[in-house]
């Protein structure tokens, strides 16, 4: 350890830290702007200024490494002069319409700004920046004129995504951030993770707001409105009501689904269920036929689209499975149609998702099984969040209710889909049971949970060795994967997602901000929700959901039959 002294207290700090973690261990937070964690660590903003003892001027904390015998002061009357001013430079350009911003109280800036008591007077008056926003993604928009260049996003694009489709254009006074060329994102090869919205501090990147057309859909008399849930929306939407990271509210959510007026509030995990049928089926038709391997997860389609633009080679090898989103509105539109005697022109299916790519996938060719588009609108648990708030709905004292049936009936093997490993660990209980027909004694393959990038493990199978491999984030997957092209991997069964830690931390999610992100394990705290609900279920197999049962027997016939291949499976673009 080194021995330092921060506003004139004692601190033994880890050797090799900077003084904002130091600080941070020593009760004080140093506030941030720039900063991510591992992701971007470029000192740019100055907002995390301090004085240090024999420093010409004020250091940056965030990257400033602490020695034996330092002395920092982090709020004397020069530290809190520079981060005002800092402060009114970036309101000097930027758009102050803050009531009507969609990020209005969960602002990085406005937090700041309150904190420091700098207010939207014009200190610095003079030219300011005008920008176009770039609506031509069908899942986000960015408007620069609420950028404040902290640079976030071009570092989560670029290293933990590695697509790398936004970075700084133009200098100086000038400089903003965009496409190459300033193309619009949609021309891109950007995949709709929406990783960029999750880290932004500001209103400048958000998501495509679709809930005007959700209320709209359930005032009109003709539509009958169905809302699926995804699983990890439960782990992540109490956040927006200001409940502590790791709030299970699957109760308080269907509750609230109701009262907004769906007509049925059914659940995403019954089609996860429904998804390891027909993809813990094809996993053993091409192991037992001689089929392509691996076999490659296709539920996440930020993942997809990575897939078809970087390895066009390999898409032989994913899954044919429509992901369970999609799987769950061809089901509604064909079995529960017919079930319920309803035109599935007149039905109308709304996905809360904690995904962006979800607006994208929802719009891709050969996804609607009766003619109609599986899914309808989706939103993001942030837009679900806000669409509970404008209608009223006091959802913190809401009582628990359950989904509707039939529609709502799942497994604990579908709730782990929203965590990384989730996918594989669900499909690993059901394909195991089915290849040596005996009930297994634990169910819980721990190998595959948890955040490492990139988790490996072979499992003897009725005296098969099956070689499987979990990812997620796309900078682990182009590893993974080019070892696989190479032929120095050779699994059967990979599970791949798109963003980081799966769902749970998806670009739809609640954001979680960088003083939080950096300091907290806030996805594992939101894993352990879906592991939980998986443990307290009497139901922990997709083969033995009796929703799933039904829908075989008197609909799809067997897994991987003809109706199902019809309605639950896909191809994808080269
Ligand atoms: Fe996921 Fe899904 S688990 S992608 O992460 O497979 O978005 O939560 O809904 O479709 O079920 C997201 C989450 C889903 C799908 C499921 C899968």
């Amino acid at each position: 350890t080194v021995n330092i002294k921060i506003n004139g207290v004692d601190v033994a700090a880890p050797k090799g830290s900077t003084i904002l973690a130091a600080a941070r261990q020593a009760h004080i937070e140093i506030p941030t702007l720039c900063f991510l964690k591992d992701i971007n660590e470029i000192g740019a903003c100055r907002i995390c200024v301090v004085e240090v003892k024999g420093a010409r001027s004020l250091v940056t904390s965030c990257v400033y490494p602490v020695n034996e015998g330092m002395e920092v002061w982090t709020n004397t009357p020069k530290v809190l002069d520079s981060r005002k001013k800092t402060l009114q430079l970036i309101l000097s350009d930027h758009d102050k319409k803050c009531l009507s911003c969609v990020r209005s109280g969960s602002c990085e800036l406005q937090k700041l700004c309150a904190e420091l008591g700098v207010d939207d007077e014009e200190f610095y008056a003079g030219e300011a920046n005008e920008y176009a926003i770039d609506y031509s993604a069908a899942h986000m928009y960015r408007d620069n004129n609420k950028c404040i260049l902290c640079r976030r996003c071009e570092a989560v694009c670029s290293k933990v995504q590695v697509v790398g489709v936004i970075g700084a254009n133009e200098r100086g006074f000038n400089t903003n951030l965009a496409s190459a060329f300033d193309m619009g994102l949609a021309e891109t090869s950007c995949i709709s993770c929406g990783q960029c919205i999750a880290v932004c501090p500001t209103g400048a990147l958000s998501e495509k707001d679709h809930v005007n057309e959700v209320f709209a859909a359930i005032a009109d008399p003709t539509k009958h409105v169905v809302v699926q849930t995804a699983p990890s929306v439960r782990a992540g939407l109490g956040e927006e009501f200001g409940m502590p990271i790791g709030t299970d509210t699957e109760g308080k959510m269907v509750s609230a689904l109701r009262r907004l007026g769906f007509d049925r509030v059914f659940d995403t995990d019954l089609a996860a269920d429904l998804t390891i049928m027909e993809e813990a089926n094809e996993l053993l038709d091409r192991v037992q036929n001689g089929g392509k391997l691996p076999l490659i997860t296709s539920c996440s389609p930020g993942w997809i689209k990575f897939a078809e633009f970087y390895f066009p080679d390999m898409l032989d090898n994913l899954s044919s499975c429509k992901s369970p989103q999609q799987m769950f509105g061809a089901t509604v539109k064909t079995y529960y149609a017919e079930k319920m005697g309803i035109d599935p022109k007149d039905i109308f299916v709304v996905s809360c998702m904690p995904c962006t790519a979800k607006k994208f996938e929802i719009g891709r060719d050969d996804q609607d099984a009766a003619e109609v588009p599986d899914v309808d609108i989706v939103l993001t648990v942030r837009e679900l969040g806000r669409m509970i708030k404008r209608a009223g709905i006091n959802f913190s004292s809401l009582p628990d209710e359950q989904f509707d049936n039939p529609l709502g009936i799942s497994t604990g093997a579908a709730v782990i889909f929203g965590t990384s490993g989730g996918v594989m660990e669900a499909a690993l209980r059901t394909a195991v049971e089915t290849l040596t027909g005996e009930e297994l004694a634990k169910l819980e393959f721990s190998d595959v949970r948890g955040l490492d990038g990139i988790k490996e493990a072979v499992y003897n199978v009725a005296g098969m060795d099956v070689k499987v491999a979990v990812t997620s984030g796309m900078s682990n997957a182009k590893k993974l994967l080019e070892k696989v092209r190479s032929g120095e991997a050779d699994y059967h069964f990979i599970e791949i997602m798109g963003c980081p830690g799966g769902c749970i931390n998806g670009g739809g999610m609640p954001q979680v901000s960088a003083d939080t992100r950096n300091f907290t394990d806030y996805r594992t705290l939101r894993a352990k929700v879906l592991y939980d609900i998986d443990n307290a279920n009497v139901i922990r197999k997709s083969h033995e959901n009796p929703a799933i049962k039904e829908l075989y027997d008197t609909y799809f016939g067997k897994p991987g039959s003809h109706k199902a291949h019809h309605i639950l499976h896909t191809t994808y673009v080269k």
